[in-house]
This record gives C-alpha cells, structure tokens and sequence, in this order.
C-alpha cells in the first residue's frame, strides 16, 4: 500500500510558491512499539509554517529539505501497538502533510468526534482559539471596558479575538482585514463595532476614524504600518500583544521599526510577545469558557476548508495570501 507525503522541495526567498513542495509516494509505514499508525482526516495550515521553511534557529527547528513538512493534523487510528490508543479512536498529534502518520502514543491526544467536528480542534477550539484567549486576557490583560483593536480581524485568530472581548464585556472592538467582503462579515456576522479594509486607505487615518477615543488593546497579527498605527492610537496604560506579524513574513531585508516608539514613555505602554506553546496550562480554562459559546453559537466561526492532500501547498500560499475566512484547513478523507 502506498500513500502521499508533501515534502519541502526547496526552501524559499520571500514568496514561497508550489516550486518549495513536492508530492512524494511513499510505502504506508509500519508503527514500532509504543506508536499508533494514523490515517489523517484533517491538518491545519499556519502561518508560522512560513518560519519554519527557512533555515533559521526559532523555538521549533526548521522543517528539513527533503523530508515531509509536519504540523496538526487529526485522524484515525487504523493501527496499534499501545493499549491506550485503539483503532477507531481519533486523535491530534503534528504530523500533518502526510496521508498516513506513525505518531508515538506519548505525542497523540485523544478527540472525541462526537464533542465537536475534527476541523474545530485545530482551530476554535484548539491551536488558534487558545492563541486568542491567552492573547487577549493573559498577554493584553483585557479588562471589561476596554477599546481592542485586532489586525487579520477575519482571519483564525483574530475573529476569536474580537468576539471574546465582546463577549467579555469590550467598550468597542474595532478589526482590520484585507477585502471589503471581509469587513462586512466583521461587522454583520460577528458584531464588531467597526471594521476597516487596511488596503483601501493608510492604516492610521482609517484606525484614528474608527476609535475616536483611542484604544487600550492592540492584539497585532500583522505588524509594520499596523502596529505604528496601532501605537499612535493608544490610550494611558495600552497593551499591545504581539501574537504575528504577518506583513513581514516573506521579508528579505530587515524591515523598518514603528517610528512612534518614544510614545511608549508618556502613554506608559506594554507591549509583550507570547508563544501559544507556554500556556498550555490556559486550555483548561479556555474550553470551560469558550466551548459552550461554541456549542450553542453565541461565538461564530467560519472554516476555508481546501479537499485534498496534493492542495496543501495552494491552501497555505493562499492562506498568507488572505484567501481564507477563519481557520483554513485541508481535509484529506
Ligand atoms: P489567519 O489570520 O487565519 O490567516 C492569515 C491572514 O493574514 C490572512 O487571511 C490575511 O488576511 C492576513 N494577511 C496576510 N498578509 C497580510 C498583510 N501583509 N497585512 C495584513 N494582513 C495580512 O491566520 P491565523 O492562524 O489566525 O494567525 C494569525 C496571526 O497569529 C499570524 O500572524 C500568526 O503568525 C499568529 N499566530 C501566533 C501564535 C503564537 O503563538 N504567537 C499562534 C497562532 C498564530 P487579510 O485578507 O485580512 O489580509
Ligand atoms: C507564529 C508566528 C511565529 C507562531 C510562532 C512563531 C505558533 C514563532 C517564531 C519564532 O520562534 O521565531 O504564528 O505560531
């Protein structure tokens, strides 16, 4: 039996395009003791894969040349060698891009795919919908009566962010997004108070008209001229948590600073940066809180769902496009 694996080809300058993959057939492997052998349903694609295929020292090492890409995907389990994991159980574990995964029973996680649909796992209630709550309440410290602004406002993250502090009691939730599409379904589907397309106009003009009286949190997805904005924006005491800065991922030269750092000093900012990984202790918390929202659909969510193992390429160069809505996802079965 065979089965399909997406491989990093090459690794990119800027840009990467369908040329830094490739479609590779392999034997289906054969788990050893102590593994399960996974038929994957569902993986996510993410924006710090990007990261990730150049070859640089992060918190995670870079993908290797050659060698399938990895990263959350969910499926079931047609082999096992544990008691704890048996065929049929469906599970969450990192290795995504591939049709069939051997995963050590110790780095899977039991999904009940009753509770919720697999794709939720790896979005609203999984990687990106902990990023939004530790984000917001931990890094930001939100408080009831705060102004947030949220940059890729419809994307994963940022739709997550400004539902949960409208939900949690936001004076005004202001987001910014890439198409006009977009920005209706901020502000008709998921109640924020203003939106704007930060392709239409500068970033600053468009943010100082829609909060007049200025904003206590900037959760930044994007960073350059929305961070500067977001900056100048700022009310006494503002928080900004750095969770992405997307604008720059393709960069190829180091890209310029906010030219308004100094404001810090008056307006005594914070700005703190955050790994989702760290706070792992958060996802109790996260799930009592959020999944009834979920469940009885008080907190809305919208997937881009792209059919098909030899797709995952596209779906992740048009998700740092902006093609998707909420999470974006590949279904392989
Ligand atoms: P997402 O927002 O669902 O998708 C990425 C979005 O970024 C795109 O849909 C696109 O929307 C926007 N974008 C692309 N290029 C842009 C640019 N030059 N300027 C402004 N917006 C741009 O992805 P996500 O998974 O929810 O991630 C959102 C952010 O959170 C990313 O920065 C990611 O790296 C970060 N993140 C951080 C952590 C952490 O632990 N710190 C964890 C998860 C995610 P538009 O159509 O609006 O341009
Ligand atoms: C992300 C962007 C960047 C992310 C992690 C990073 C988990 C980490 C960057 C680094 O270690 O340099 O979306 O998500």
């Amino acid at each position: 039996m065979t089965a399909l694996e997406i491989h990093l080809a090459a690794r990119p300058t800027g840009k990467p395009t369908l040329d830094n993959f490739a479609l590779v057939e392999v034997a289906v492997p054969e788990p050893a003791p102590g593994q399960v052998l996974v038929r994957n349903h569902v993986m996510s694609v993410d924006p710090y894969m990007r990261g990730r295929m150049n070859d640089v020292k992060s918190y995670a090492p870079p993908f290797v040349l050659g060698a399938p890409l990895t990263g959350a995907a969910i499926g079931e389990v047609v082999k096992s060698t544990v008691d704890s994991l048996r065929p049929g159980d469906f599970v969450l574990h990192d290795f995504g891009w591939r049709d069939y995964a051997v995963v050590d029973a110790r780095g899977a996680v039991k999904v009940d795919p009753d509770a919720a649909p697999l794709g939720a796992y790896l979005g609203v209630l999984g990687m990106t919908g902990l990023t939004a709550y530790v984000g917001l309440l931990d890094i930001a410290e939100f408080r009831e009566g705060d102004t947030v602004f949220v940059s890729a406002a419809a994307g994963a993250v940022g739709a997550q962010v400004g539902q949960l502090a409208k939900l949690r009691g936001a004076k005004r939730v202001i987001g910014s997004a890439g198409s006009d599409d977009k920005v209706r379904y901020l502000l008709d589907e998921l109640g924020f108070d203003a939106a704007f397309n930060y392709k239409s106009a500068p970033v600053a003009e468009q943010l100082a008209a829609a909060a007049p009286e200025g904003i206590d949190v900037y959760f930044d997805n994007v960073g350059g001229d929305h961070l500067e904005a977001a900056i100048s924006a700022m009310n006494l005491n503002g928080r900004i948590a750095v969770c992405g800065m997307i604008s720059i991922y393709n960069a190829t030269e180091p890209t310029p600073a906010p030219r308004n750092l100094f404001q810090f000093i008056g307006k005594r900012l914070a700005m703190r940066g955050f790994l989702v990984f760290d706070h792992s202790a958060r996802r109790s918390d996260f799930v009592r809180e959020v999944g009834p929202w979920v469940r009885d659909g008080t907190l809305r969510y919208t997937e881009t769902v792209v059919e098909g193992l030899r797709n995952a390429p596209t779906a992740f160069l048009d998700l740092l496009d902006g093609a998707n809505t909420g999470k974006m996802l590949v279904t392989l079965v």
